[in-house]
């Protein structure tokens, strides 16, 4: 066994070593277990980035795209087992099952650890083990965190460099305390063999192992794990919140601006919301962006403040066009990652839904590498296809998205994607109400995790897969926030999914869902018209601005209703799925749930 891997490459590039102990005792740990041929300390520059994309396009890693359509974006196609969040074998190693929880699949740490050791044993050898220091928030943001990830994975590199801040600015931020705090994630590719794929997650050490996968939310250890899973057990403790929410910014004609933060499963219209373009009808109003997926929120003088921890997009693929999202098609134009495309014969990426008027191509390479053609009955590009691209790509990226104390949140939006019951939008009576509608939201499964699509299950403020401790200890969370917050956000519910009996959808969403944007500012700046409903105040018609909107009476009506035998049978759902969390949702929630019942009574 080779006891000291040599640095690569030798010189000039790549080198970002700390002189923190504790970081370089772990790596050397890590590197004597999986015996790597070499050891590469990024430093997230230029230079570093070149080289690794020139090595990855030697190793078919990458395939060059037209750069002359496309300029510096690549594309990757990962292993056809390997394309998605695994939510079954994803693991939060607390020391006691009950820490976490009913909703996490647990296992003993002292055994994970064993297990996940052996596993590793000697897994990089003949390869590179990379080591990406990395920050997560803005630099000068008291909520930002340091991470470390050894990976032997030139693809997580890649990606890491777009969605973290990498490289010097983390060892700087570390400094030398061997007891600062940092987050300690070990990846490796392994053989990419699903039956060998498990993410574990240490929140009591800070420290995350995954193995066996080479995609997306599994082995960017910053994002779902280290700014959901571990940062929701490190937010509770330090009295924070980690949520799974876009951020942005909404601003009147009159210069009067709102954020908002908003909390939708995956894959149900988060990135979409955070890059809206107002339709026509509402002239001089802008939406900008300050995140897409992932918020951090902090109590501040009676106010919640939240900022973006992430430093760019890893968004959903298939549906985004000119006519969906503009910011999107903008933003990936150049400079961008892309995972799992069609590619057409002269180097473009193509995917279903790129071109609403249908004209796609004749012919492309498909997301497994075969000959494609619009009869072919396998999609071109994966449903869960995604790209990677710098926030800084986003035309619409708001001006504050550096501001270390972040931006004060008017307004917290929960919505899942629901074919019925779920109306357009309603307003929850207060925050312990607000906390209730997030607890009991529920919403169809999607492609951005493996298993069944379509599936209507309880997906709890959007945090079901990501909440890295008790699910009953994280609604107590919520309630005691509320607690300390003098003046709350307003919370909303919406539902931009809700379908007619042909099966297509009521609401025409994207761009158009200012309207209820306006609506829910307008409540904040309390000139907004509500009805007084069982379930929350519901708007009327006449209080949504559908001017010029191509959309008949009836169909505004079923959307902006309730359906009373529809709400009997989804509150013996939030019932049903109370009991099944065994006895640890707080009396407050509960409470919630017979007033609800209580008042379609009245
Ligand atoms: P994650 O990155 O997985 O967390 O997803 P996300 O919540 O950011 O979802 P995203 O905005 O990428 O949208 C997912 C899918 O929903 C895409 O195919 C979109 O085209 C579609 N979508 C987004 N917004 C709307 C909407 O308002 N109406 C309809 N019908 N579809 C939408
Ligand atoms: C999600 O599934 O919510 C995502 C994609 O944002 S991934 O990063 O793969 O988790
Ligand atoms: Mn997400």
């Amino acid at each position: 066994m080779k006891m000291s891997p040599a640095i690569f490459p030798p010189s000039g590039i790549g080198d970002a070593r700390p002189a923190n102990q504790a970081v370089l005792d772990w790596v050397d740990e890590i590197a004597k277990l999986t015996e790597p041929e070499n050891i590469f300390w990024c430093d997230g520059s230029d230079r570093e980035n070149e080289f690794l994309i020139g090595e990855s396009l030697k190793e078919n890693l990458l395939s060059k795209l037209n750069q002359k359509k496309v300029p510096r974006s690549y594309l990757h196609r990962s292993d056809p087992n390997d394309v998605a969040r695994v939510e079954q074998f994803t693991f939060v190693c607390t020391p006691t099952k009950e820490e976490a929880g009913p909703t996490n699949n647990w296992s003993e740490p002292g055994e994970t650890y064993t297990k996940l050791r052996g596993l590793l044993k000697g897994a990089m050898r003949g390869r590179t083990l990379f080591v990406i220091p990395y920050i997560m928030g803005p630099p000068d943001s008291p909520l930002t965190k340091v991470g470390f990830e050894i990976t032997d994975s030139k693809y997580v590199v890649l990606n890491m460099r777009i969605m973290t801040r990498m490289g010097e600015i983390a060892v700087k931020r570390l400094g030398n305390d061997p007891n600062a705090e940092w987050n300690r994630g070990v990846h490796s590719l392994l053989d990419i063999n699903p039956e060998r794929r498990f993410i574990c997650h240490f929140p009591q050490d800070n420290a995350i192992i995954s193995v066996g996968s080479g995609y997306g939310g599994n082995v960017l250890l910053s994002k779902k794990c280290l700014a959901l899973r571990i940062g929701s057990y490190l937010a509770r403790k330090q009295g924070w919140l980690a949520e799974h929410m876009l951020i942005l910014g909404v601003e009147s004609p009159e210069g009067k601006k709102h954020y908002v933060a908003a909390a939708f499963p995956s894959a149900c219209g988060k990135t979409n919301f955070a890059m809206l373009i107002p339709p026509d009808h509402f002239k001089g109003w802008k939406v900008t962006t300050v995140g897409d997926d992932i918020a951090w929120m902090q109590v501040r003088d009676g106010r919640l403040y939240a900022i973006n921890p992430e430093n760019g997009y890893f968004g959903v693929v298939p549906g985004t066009s000119y006519k969906s999202n503009p910011n999107a098609m903008r933003s990936i134009a150049h400079d961008t990652l892309y995972t799992n495309v069609a590619l057409t014969d002269d180097g473009d990426v193509w995917w279903e839904g790129k071109d609403p008027d249908g004209s796609g191509p004749a012919h492309a390479i498909d997301w497994r590498g075969n000959d494609w053609t619009p009869n072919s009955k396998e999609k071109a590009a994966h449903p869960n296809s995604r790209f990677t691209t710098p926030m800084r790509n986003n035309p619409a990226i708001d001006s504050d998205v550096e501001k270390g104390g972040g931006v004060p949140i008017s307004a917290i939006i929960f919505g899942g994607r629901r074919g019925d019951t779920v109306p357009l939008v309603h307003e929850a009576f207060d925050w312990a109400h607000g906390v209730y509608l997030g607890a009991t939201m529920a919403s169809e499964t999607t492609a951005a995790a493996t298993g069944a699509v379509g599936k209507v299950r309880h997906d709890p403020m959007a945090m079901l897969p990501f909440c890295g401790y008790n699910i009953g200890d994280y609604f107590q969370h919520w309630l005691d926030i509320g607690k300390r917050l003098t003046n709350p956000p307003l919370i909303f519910n919406v539902n931009w999914f809700r379908k007619g009996v042909t099966g297509q959808f009521l609401w025409p969403g994207f761009g158009e869902n200012m309207r209820v944007l306006k609506w829910i500012i307008d409540r904040c700046e309390q000139t907004g018209g509500a009805l007084k409903s069982p379930i929350g105040w519901l708007p009327s018609p006449h209080d949504l601005d559908l001017a010029e909107l191509d959309i008949d009476h009836k169909c505004v009506a079923e959307i902006l209703g309730i359906d009373h035998e529809e709400w009997q049978k989804e509150i013996a759902g939030h019932k049903e799925f109370f009991d099944s969390l065994g006895g640890v949702v707080p009396e407050e929630l509960l409470e919630q749930s017979e007033q609800l019942a209580a008042r379609f009574k009245e």
